[in-house]
């Protein structure tokens, strides 16, 4: 092939040398030149099957910079349900100076008690505080088809007729955004790839918004300290919520222990009596021990009762460090990454977890207030 084409599905140059590497389609397959299909693509849509790709975190950085020498607004899209591991505080710095949307994507994931003016604001202070600009703030949800005219307008008011690059974090679904607007715009279903995989998408996808202008998919950008990082394809499914999260509430005194799968331990140090309010993906079982027997417990019990981890991730997962809060405000939010987090009620405990190395455990001021 003398000329270069694009799999419609991911963004990755089309070749026929390497069948382990990006863009690979045979040959023989290679007479369509419109449209083409990569061989990864074709059976992430068919079969729900992925195919690793030898890509690492600095390549996908590398493709994102290149923005930088672009002309265009930038819409970043988060995953709502993991704010955490998907805000770019160093956006400015990746794609230059440009207007940024702020876009929360999956308000559909979130319990109905969001007051989403709230979220918003919320939003708004946290980027403040990680000194990020942004031009306008969206909740929407790509997959119901919630506030995407809000958005659509936000993005014809500041794009100004130039381009429009979406980019985040990897699984935000991003390209799930696109293929809703590509849908509204031409009927077409499911153009690009998408998939609770990460890193399905791995080159830049222009879509055009009219003749000088395009709105274009990006690859997700790796952030180790998520979850999702370290689990099997079968745990994946079960750690990442599929409707809306139904919150679950323990009312939990001193040396107590709430294991999550096993994936991560939750331990009342010291404290009255208070409301832990877990919110995490409806699957994800949820075991209550006294903290004298947690040890015991998980050394009997790890990737059996305690599961996800299943046998796959056993493998790789890495160990269990912990971190110690004291807790001194009312509803303040233990956050794991990609997992949820636990809305602790009152101040005056103190709790340690116990999460996975590479991954990252934070505190935020609660934006859900159940309980009450
Ligand atoms: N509940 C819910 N799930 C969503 C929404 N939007 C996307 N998803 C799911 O999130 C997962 C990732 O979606 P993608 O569109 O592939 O994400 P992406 O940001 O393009 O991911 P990469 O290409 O890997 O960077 C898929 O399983 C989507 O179905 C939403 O609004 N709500
Ligand atoms: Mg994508």
């Amino acid at each position: 092939m003398n000329q270069t084409y694009k799999c419609i599905g991911c963004g990755a140059t089309i070749q026929s040398v390497d069948e382990t590497a990006a863009g690979f389609v045979p040959a023989s397959a290679l007479s369509n030149k419109d449209d083409i299909l990569c061989r990864r693509c074709f059976r992430l849509k068919h079969y729900n099957e992925t195919q690793d790709i030898d890509l690492n975190e600095d390549d996908f950085h590398r493709m994102i910079s290149d923005i930088r020498l672009k002309e265009g607004i930038v819409v970043h899209i988060v995953d709502l349900f993991d704010v955490d591991g998907s805000l770019l505080g160093n956006l400015s710095r990746l794609v230059g100076n440009k207007d940024i949307i702020l876009v929360g994507n999956k308000v559909d994931l979130l319990p109905k008690s969001t007051n989403h003016r709230k979220l918003t604001h919320w939003l708004r202070s946290t980027t403040n505080s990680l000194g990020l600009k942004v031009k306008d703030v969206c909740l929407i949800s790509s997959t119901k088809g919630l506030g995407i005219e809000e958005l659509k307008t936000a993005i014809e008011t500041f794009r100004a007729n130039k381009d429009v690059y979406v980019v985040g974090t990897t699984n935000v679904g991003k390209s799930t955004l696109i293929n809703r607007l590509i849908k509204e715009t031409t009927g077409d279903e499911n153009v690009i790839t998408t998939s609770y995989f990460p890193g399905t998408t791995l080159g830049f996808i222009e879509i055009p918004l009219d003749n000088d202008s395009a709105l274009i998919d990006t690859p997700g950008i790796v952030n180790k300290k998520q979850m999702v990082h370290y689990v099997s394809d079968k745990d994946l499914k079960i750690i990442t919520p599929k409707r809306e999260i139904k919150p679950r509430v323990y009312q939990l005194g001193t040396e107590q222990t709430l294991f999550f799968g096993g994936l991560v331990r939750f331990d009342i140090i010291r404290g009255e009596d208070n409301s832990y309010i877990c919110y995490l993906s409806n699957e994800l079982k949820i075991h209550r021990t006294a903290l004298s027997n947690a040890e015991s417990l998980y050394e009997r019990h790890i990737g059996t009762l305690l599961s996800p981890p299943d046998k796959e991730t056993m493998k790789n997962f890495p160990e269990l460090r912990s971190s110690t809060f004291k807790i001194t405000e009312d509803y303040t939010d233990v956050v794991i990454p990609g997992l949820g987090w636990i809305t602790i009620k009152n101040k005056g405990v103190t709790v340690t977890v116990h999460y996975p190395e590479g991954t990252m455990v934070s505190l935020r001021e609660a934006f859900t207030k159940d309980g009450r």
